[in-house]
């Protein structure tokens, strides 16, 4: 990849962004040019007076509709060209995964829309060939914190993201089941007693004793994770 990933995010509230990509591994990307975000506000491609981006729905029911022109305005006056994929940060969306976040990170330019309210006009993802992602089945407010958990999974594979004391390495999400437990000093804390085999040197030991908790944690917190093989 020649360049940085370049991300623009579509939202009506711009200001849930800017602490998440100041601080820590998203902001250093930042700096150091590994990834361009650039956050756009949907307000300024609402055109009426009242700088209206929702209605309500066609058909009756409760909640109000992001409307479609707005929206297709913000995808159309990004400069630029290439490759891009259009995401709808959607809880109809296909589910994120490390699959889907290891696909992503492929790209060179993401752009992905947030949405508000009940939904977003369906035309959006039909005419701007958007796809839905979701980041679980559970009730956010918008798509602004899922667009961060994407962006910061996204980034995280960009080569030079991560140092090599944060490994890269094949826990928790290649997909085998759940990381072992961790411990670090005091190696009594409470009370509680770090397994022994941890402070005894033997490497042996150590890998089996911690390919068994692993197991074991998979199966009581996540055996979905077993089933699905
Ligand atoms: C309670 C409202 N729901 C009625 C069936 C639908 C609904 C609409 C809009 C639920 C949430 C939202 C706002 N959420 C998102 O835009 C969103 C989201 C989420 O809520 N959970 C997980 N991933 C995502 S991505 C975008």
């Amino acid at each position: 990849m020649t360049g940085p990933v370049r991300v623009d995010v579509i939202t009506l509230f711009p200001g849930i962004f800017e602490s998440p990509l100041r601080e820590s591994l998203l902001g250093r990307a930042i700096e150091r040019g590994l990834l361009d975000v650039r956050v756009r506000d949907l307000r300024t491609h609402a055109h009426d007076r009242h700088r209206t981006t929702d209605d309500a729905p066609f058909g009756g029911g409760p909640g109000m509709v992001m409307k479609p022109e707005p929206i297709f305005e913000a995808v159309e006056a990004l400069e630029g060209d290439g490759r891009r994929r259009v995401i709808l940060l959607s809880p109809a969306g296909r589910r994120l995964d490390q699959r889907l976040v290891r696909e992503l990170a492929e790209e060179p330019w993401l752009v992905l829309i947030c949405g508000r309210y009940e939904g977003v006009d369906e035309r959006v993802a039909d005419g701007l060939g958007a796809e839905e992602v979701s980041i679980g089945d559970f009730v956010l407010s918008g798509g602004e914190i899922p667009a961060l958990a994407l962006i910061e999974a996204v980034s995280r594979l960009i080569p030079g993201v991560v140092g090599n004391e944060e490994s890269l390495g094949p826990e928790s999400f290649s997909g085998d089941g759940l990381d072992h437990p961790h411990y670090t000093r005091p190696s009594e804390f409470r009370g509680m007693r770090v397994p022994e085999v941890l402070l005894s040197g033997d490497h042996a030991r150590i890998a089996e004793w911690r390919a068994a908790a692993a197991a074991d944690k998979t199966r009581r917190n996540r055996p979905d994770l077993l089933d699905e093989r």
